[in-house]
């Protein structure tokens, strides 16, 4: 070294390897003292009540990785501030056939299986589906049906189906979730019509029977529709089967569970990435601790749909696994559908039933 870089050393602390090593030894001991390295981050965009807080905060131990998470209630609703974009998500949460059209849109980032050993845990038959062959872009979260909501206490008369709940006795006394595919999807069971026969011509059979079904209905909530039921604000819900379960298991006497009679549609809500994902690595690893076993439990107990993960099944309790709208019986299970992406007709079921429920006819 020369004497004038040692000088400079000497008048330049900074510049010392020596310092460096010397602060590294001292940061441990004097936490918050120093300005910390950014941390990493992982934007979710979810589903309200899907994903529990205790999840996220173990995530965030063990990994160090800062998570921020935004809710939505629609598929429709997350597509639309997907696409506006300006959110920075780095991982979503569609259904089935959002995944498809996401997917046929290349709006999807192929997932890099080797990050993603614990997709072992999952049950095959709730992989390589039709609306993402080979899961090349998404895995299972968790599954559900939508089913009906019958408070004993309050209505006495036999409810199987929606032309029960739809019959206008119940009027100002229903609540549903807030999702137009849904509702035009109810409305075509009952014409018998296939839930993926959706076609400008079906859509004007459903529109008479959905207008006819608004009027009645008093609270429209995607997020948590149990809690009018809980409240007494209601006697009937046609809801996702994750809310049925919290209020089947909280009071059975009180609430029944019903797979409408017409027929009912099975979802498979997905994680997946989307093209505009900053955080990928961090996406993946989120991905693959939500699926283990101990993990996928914790959100079964907070959100009781049917969980696709085998080895966390495992976990579950009798009562758990016995929980009429968690798990559906191999007999309903045959006649369950799945919706498929329905391309431009989408955008015309959004925009009758938000024309009908304006008032419009
Ligand atoms: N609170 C989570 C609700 C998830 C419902 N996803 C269902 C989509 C049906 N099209």
């Amino acid at each position: 070294m020369t004497t004038r870089l040692r000088s400079r050393l000497r008048r330049n602390p900074a510049l010392n390897l020596g310092f460096w090593i010397f602060l590294g030894f001292l940061v441990p001991w004097f936490p918050g003292s120093f300005p910390a390295r950014a941390a990493e981050t992982l934007n979710l965009f979810c589903w309200s009540e899907y994903i529990p807080r205790p999840v996220i905060d173990a995530f965030q131990k063990e990994t160090g990785i800062r998570v921020t998470v935004e809710n939505y209630a629609s598929n429709e609703e997350m597509l639309a501030k997907l696409l506006a974009g300006g959110g920075n998500y780095d991982l979503i949460q569609p259904s089935e056939y959002t995944v498809e059209a996401l997917a046929k849109a290349g709006l999807l980032l192929p997932l890099d299986r080797d990050q993603l050993p614990n997709v072992k845990n999952l049950d095959p038959k709730f992989l390589d589906l039709a609306f993402d062959p080979g899961n090349r872009f998404s895995l299972p979260w968790m599954v559900g049906t939508v089913g009906i909501v019958v408070n004993t206490a309050r209505v006495k008369e036999p409810v199987t189906g929606f032309n029960d709940v739809f019959n206008g006795k119940h009027r100002g006394r229903i609540v549903v979730v807030d999702d137009s595919r849904e509702l035009v999807s109810w409305a075509l069971a009952t014409l018998k019509i296939p839930t993926n026969d959706l076609t400008p011509a079906t859509l004007a059979k459903a529109k008479p029977i959905v207008a006819r079904w608004l009027p009645q209905i008093k609270v429209f909530d995607s997020d948590s529709p149990k809690t009018a039921l809980l409240a007494g604000d209601v006697d009937l819900g046609v809801v996702w089967s994750g809310e049925g379960a919290v209020l089947y298991r909280q009071d059975p006497a009180r609430f029944r569970w019903v797979l409408p009679s017409e027929g009912s549609h099975r979802f498979i809500d997905n994680l997946a990435i989307p093209k505009t994902c900053q955080h990928k690595a961090a996406a993946e690893r989120f991905m693959d601790f939500v699926l283990r076993p101990e993990i996928s439990k914790l959100i079964s107990d907070a959100f009781p749909y049917t969980n696709p993960n085998l080895a966390a099944r495992r976990l579950l309790t009798a009562a758990q696994l016995a929980n009429p709208a968690s798990y559906p019986t191999p007999e309903q299970e045959k006649d369950l559908e799945t919706f498929r992406d329905i391309g431009a007709t989408a955008s015309e079921v959004d925009a009758m039933v938000s024309e009908l429920k304006s008032g419009g006819r």
